[in-house]
């Protein structure tokens, strides 16, 4: 085919992303269409990077003339925000999905976000080569998943177990696929007739909806020419009220450049683009950032605005090193249109996500990252590194607002909260490899508390003659248990100076002191303690001796005081479609959790929430099981309820 420019006049560069669940064949679409428009990746994709599809790939190409940024995503719905970032940036969003409907698991998810943000996106139904349902059950699936009306542009055709080609439904005519990328015509089976002709009805039932002169016509029984159509279809789908699906087979290059076709007639043009994102009009340039690789070593940015020369200076930043990557291959270019995807090398200091532009005040819609449902303890395998590992942190949550570090004061642990194990393994990957920090990582540890139940009067003393001067302090205490919550208290009841007043602030220091570790060895809250009685002696006692005589105490009445273990209780509120309420609830109460019950997602029909008190302790790997349970697609988010006391076999296994 031809990639040369042509005459038709251009609409400026446009740009899509890939997007759809994990395996559905995005990466090899991305190669697909590269190849296609004669900018194909050289075979050198490291194949341990394309499993792994953690990290987005930008790809430019030329396609009858129009520039072309296309953005590969990540699949994995621990990746989700990577996808996220990404259609901040783009014209349009191509899903790719399999042709089966049970394969398309996270698609609800996608539609869902694609529909919220207003973005609009068509259907590519990959792997049409494997298709073993009947497309209309497929279509239909597709239909209960999206909010918009889908329209099929293409039947496949089947002959035996093999599929050989398609219809166009607009067209009406059989086409076969080549050898190479070329379909060529042919006839239109008999038994496919009825079945365009119910599509074609379908699609310009479809369009009718969107627009009342279509829909007098159809009224009327006046057919409408087929290039009413493609201009309704161009309009309807640029501006997201209707979901076109196209089929094909990405690595026998099948329906490709029928994809092409569709992208070329039916992405809106970067201006429309800026309109529905807000940007002012202008010709100030103005560019976001959409992901940070490397470091910070190279960014991707969307110049949304204006002509972006490489080397000017946005506000406070300047932007040198403007590049296309061409056929995996970083090209320098002098400068950048509005409506390119670019690389930029070295913006230091410029988190995902930023907005620059001359006056430095212009913002512009971007996610938010989504809640955290995962974390890991990390400690550096050399305490010298210490230092290092804070820089590091910084600069990796900068590229992947997804990641979140917590230091939690109970346990003395540093935390790295994410979206799963292997997002989470991925920025330990980055640690390692280049900021060169050899890093641990456990399993956080659950912050644990001990209590009392019962009132303990104890008698302490302490009595040594050592030498010169000896050692004496004695104190009558008593410890009481206090209300979840209350926290510990100190009361001072001496009469008459059988403790003298420079004593008690050693005394009430050294009571709380005992409180950092009961019998179980966990902090102990909730307990009060008071001081009634007391001798001293005028030479021998000391500030030390009370604290000595208080602490020994106090450690002693607390293993009397009926000690117990209390547990950290969350508040879980998991958000799954209510086809897997029943099991979430089963899988909530099969890790102790007690069920408060469930309600409708608002806003989101056939979706439930789940709620449930849950131990902190068995939410660690939740969100393995709750994503393996729902098809990967259930969250949940949870905060801190209470503290409850640990029983049964729970108590014995921490009571060591
Ligand atoms: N049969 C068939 N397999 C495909 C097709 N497209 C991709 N695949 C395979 O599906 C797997 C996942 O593809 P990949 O492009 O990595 O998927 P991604 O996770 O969506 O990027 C790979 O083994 C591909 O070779 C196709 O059109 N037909
Ligand atoms: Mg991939």
């Amino acid at each position: 085919m031809s990639v040369s420019s042509s005459a038709t006049a251009t609409v400026g560069p446009r740009s899509v992303a890939l997007i759809g669940p994990y395996g559905s064949g995005k990466s090899s679409l991305f190669e697909a269409l590269l190849a296609a428009a004669g900018s194909p990746l050289r075979r050198t994709v490291d194949p341990r990077n394309r499993s792994m599809s953690t990290e987005l790939r930008l790809g430019h190409c030329t396609f009858l003339g129009d520039p072309w940024s296309i953005v590969d995503c990540p699949g994995s719905v621990e990746f989700v925000y990577e996808t996220s970032s990404a259609l901040a940036a783009v014209d349009l969003a191509v899903i790719v999905c399999e042709p089966s409907p049970d394969r398309l698991s996270t698609l609800p998810l996608l539609m869902r976000a694609l529909e919220e943000r207003g973005i609009p996106h068509l259907v590519f139904v990959n792997k049409i080569d494997m298709l073993t349902t009947d497309p209309a059950d497929l279509e239909a699936a597709l239909q209960a998943h999206s909010k918009f009306p889908i329209a099929l542009r293409q039947i496949p055709i089947r002959e035996g177990d093999h599929v050989t080609g398609y219809v166009d439904v607009v067209r009406a005519c059989a086409y076969r696929y080549g050898g190479a990328s070329n379909p060529e015509p042919a006839e239109l089976p008999a038994g496919l007739r009825a079945t365009e002709e119910h599509a074609l009805a379908h699609l310009t039932e479809v369009l009718a909806d969107q627009d009342d002169e279509l829909l007098e016509k159809v009224l009327e029984d006046v057919e409408p020419t087929r290039d009413e159509l493609y201009s309704h279809l161009r309009k309807d789908q640029a501006t997201g009220t209707i979901v076109e699906v196209l089929v094909g087979s990405a690595v026998h290059g099948h329906g490709i450049l029928r994809l092409w076709k569709a992208l070329r007639h039916d992405v809106p043009p970067a201006r429309k683009s800026a309109e529905r994102h807000g940007v002012a009009a202008g010709d100030q340039p103005l560019l976001q950032i959409f992901k940070t690789v490397q470091a910070g070593k190279l960014a991707f940015g969307r110049v949304w605005r204006g002509v972006l020369h490489d080397g000017a200076t946005l506000g406070s930043t300047r932007v040198s090193g403007i590049s296309r990557i061409v056929a995996g291959e970083q090209i320098r270019i002098a400068d950048a249109e509005a409506g390119e995807l670019v690389a930029i090398g070295r913006l230091d200091g410029v988190p995902t996500g930023a907005v620059l532009g001359a006056s430095g005040a212009e913002s512009l819609p971007f996610p938010e990252p989504p809640p955290p449902v995962f974390a890991l303890a990390i400690a550096t395998k050399d305490r010298k590194d210490d230092v290092k590992l804070s820089a590091a942190l910084h600069k990796l949550l900068e590229e992947d607002p997804a990641l979140a570090v917590e230091h939690n004061v109970e346990t003395g642990e540093t935390v790295l909260h994410g979206q799963g194990e292997i997002h989470l393994n991925f920025a330990l990957d980055r640690l390692a490899t280049i900021y060169n920090l050899a890093v641990a990582a456990t399993t956080p540890k659950t912050p644990y508390k001990e209590t009392i139940k019962k009132v303990v009067t104890q008698h302490s003393r302490l009595k040594r003659q050592t030498g010169g001067h000896g050692q004496f302090a004695d104190v009558k205490l008593e410890i009481a248990p206090r209300a979840r919550g209350e926290g510990f208290a100190f009361t001072d009841k001496i009469v008459g100076g059988a403790v003298p007043k420079q004593y008690i602030p050693a005394v009430h220091d050294a009571a709380e002191d005992a409180m950092q570790k009961g019998p179980f060895g966990y902090p102990v809250v909730d307990v009060a303690v008071t001081l009634l009685d007391g001798t001293f002696h005028t030479v021998d006692s000391s500030d030390m001796a009370f604290k000595t005589a208080t602490r020994m105490g106090v450690t002693e009445a607390l293993s009397k005081a009926e000690p117990v273990l209390l547990e950290p209780i969350d508040h879980v509120t998991a958000t799954v479609p209510n086809s897997f309420t029943a099991a979430t609830q089963r899988l909530l109460s099969g890790r102790r959790g007690q069920i408060l019950g469930y309600s409708e997602r608002p806003g989101w029909p056939g979706w439930d929430e789940v709620e449930a008190l849950v131990p902190a302790a068995e939410l660690h790997d939740l969100i393995m099981e709750l994503r393996s349970d729902t098809m990967g697609l259930g969250s949940y988010r949870r905060h801190f309820d209470h503290l409850a006391e640990a029983r049964g076999a729970v108590a014995e296994k921490l009571a060591h």
